[in-house]
């Protein structure tokens, strides 16, 4: 093991070898990945985590805090410079404040270190003597894994790909339009590549808000720094005869400089690094959207456990050399929208998705577990009798008007059937009620000494991703 992480150090040309060497030997490290698609919960997870690891009172199902072997948690200097650091205090205090409100989107790569000191229990523990543990928590964005796919395809397959896609979403009309308009063979001018990217983004960000999440390429939804520059400015174009100068040739051109200078630095900065993955799913909002987003969200899925399974593409595969995320969680985020009794469901939904990514995806290699859970419980569980049934809701603030009020958002199948089939199916909505989902507010002043913010499950989350790591 610790041999294992020294090579990787070097394979991938740390420069401080000798660093590497002490750290690996004395200091463990963990490097977590947590990713999702856009608002899945990754800032409200992390910061809860965060919170919940260094005041431990919320977390009995992680056994490295309910046998007290985790003796302080603190926060450090993460290893790595140039990387933003998650901003931790100030999305706790935003979440936890006497006025609390949900943290700001982010929209690119994150870093946090917190360290935990481990006292081992048993006779051998006792002699070894208390450690240092480092949790080094990385968020990125769920949509940069979706690029992975593009390193196996040229442009001219992916352009088949992602308008055969846009073609069967009605989002994509404007897009489509423009693109029929514009003649691939045309000579290059930088205003209509623009305006194509314009209108093509346009079409990604409606696709999104329609609960879509296979909208590539990733980088568009959220571009940094890098927005308007050439890497990011060009369009699936259908295949056609186009000279040197063309339009369609530029595109082309373009689309290979992003693969190589946008994707594929972030699978060697920050991917290929990481120990542990948690993927956060926003399973409700799927359900809520309807057939066609729970389909997508299906086929996504099969991309994400793509990026980790070995041998992808050769590039990455050569990359990873020996190293492997060997665990992955899929977490349904944002159970606290409905009441315990059904929790039951919404996790069956999720293992049935995870089950029909695996088989798709032939995957093989880490442990995989889905879960139902809730990074910050924003709700309290209430049965009332309506018209003479009994109801079970959850009640709390609602964003939308800011007043208290109890929900029935509806019920989950039990069997996940009744979900995924009309999903595969094609059905433009469920034949049944649909369900529906309230945002709610987080709860005023929930902090209490000694503990983190309230949640659904995350020490059994925990547990499943690092609590190995820890005893
Ligand atoms: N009720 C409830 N809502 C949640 C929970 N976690 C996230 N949310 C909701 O989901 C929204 C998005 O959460 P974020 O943590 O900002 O999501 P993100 O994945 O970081 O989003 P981006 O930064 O935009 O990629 C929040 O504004 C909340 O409305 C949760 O545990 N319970
Ligand atoms: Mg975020």
């Amino acid at each position: 093991m610790v041999i294992g992480r020294i090579a990787d150090g070097l394979a991938q040309g740390v420069e401080a070898a000798g660093a590497v060497v002490s750290e690996a030997f004395f200091e463990p490290t963990i490097r977590l990945g947590v990713t999702g698609f856009a608002r899945a919960g990754k800032t409200v997870f992390i910061t809860s985590l965060v919170s919940n690891l260094m005041d431990r009172g919320r977390m009995p199902g992680l056994r490295a805090a309910a046998d007290g072997q985790i003796t302080a948690a603190w926060l450090q200097p993460q290893p790595d410079d140039t990387i933003p650091r998650f901003a931790f205090e100030d999305h706790l205090a935003a979440l936890t404040g006497p006025q609390p409100r949900w943290p700001e989107p982010t929209s690119a790569v994150s870093e946090l270190r917190l360290s935990l000191r481990i006292q081992p229990r048993g006779m051998l523990g006792s002699l070894s003597g208390p450690r240092t543990v480092h949790l080094d928590i990385i968020d990125y964005p769920g949509e940069w894994l979706l690029d992975l796919e593009l390193l196996d395809r040229d442009y001219e397959a992916w352009s088949e790909g992602v308008l055969a896609l846009a073609r069967s979403r009605p989002e994509a009309a404007e897009f489509l339009a423009t693109l029929d308009a514009s003649d691939p063979a045309m000579g290059f001018e930088e205003p209509a590549a623009q305006a194509l990217t314009h209108s093509y983004t346009g079409y990604l960000r409606a696709a999104r808000a329609a609960g879509y999440s296979d909208c590539t390429p990733g980088r568009f939804l959220m571009p940094g720094e890098m927005e308007g520059s050439p890497a990011l400015t060009f369009v699936p174009m259908p295949a056609a005869s186009s000279g040197r100068g063309s339009l369609r040739r530029e595109m082309e051109r373009r689309y290979e400089a992003y693969k190589s200078r946008v994707v594929k630095p972030f699978f060697r900065e920050h991917f290929a690094r990481i120990d542990r993955q948690v993927v956060l799913v926003d399973l409700l909002g799927a359900v809520h959207a309807g057939p066609r987003a729970m389909e997508d969200l299906g086929r996504s899925m099969n991309s994400i456990l793509g990026a980790f399974r070995p041998g992808p593409t050769a590039w990455l595969a050569r990359l990873l050399g020996q190293k492997r995320v060997d665990r992955i969680l899929f977490a349904a985020t944002k159970a606290d929208h409905i009441h315990h009794s059904q929790h039951g469901r919404m996790t069956a939904i999720m293992e049935a998705l995870l089950r029909q990514a695996r088989d798709r995806a032939d995957f093989a290699g880490a442990k995989t577990r889905a879960m139902a859970i809730a990074a910050l419980r924003a709700t309290v569980e209430e049965t009332r009798e309506v018209d003479g049934t009994e109801l079970d809701m959850v009640r709390g603030r609602l964003m939308d008007t800011g007043r208290e009020a109890a929900l029935y958002p509806g019920t989950l199948p039990e069997d996940p059937a009744r979900l995924l089939a009309p999903a595969r199916n094609g059905a433009e909505s469920w034949l049944d009620d649909d369900f529906s989902v309230m945002r709610f507010a987080p709860a005023a002043e929930t902090l209490k000494l000694g503990e983190g913010p309230p949640h659904i499950r995350l020490d059994q989350a925990t547990e499943f991703l690092i609590g190995d790591r820890l005893t």
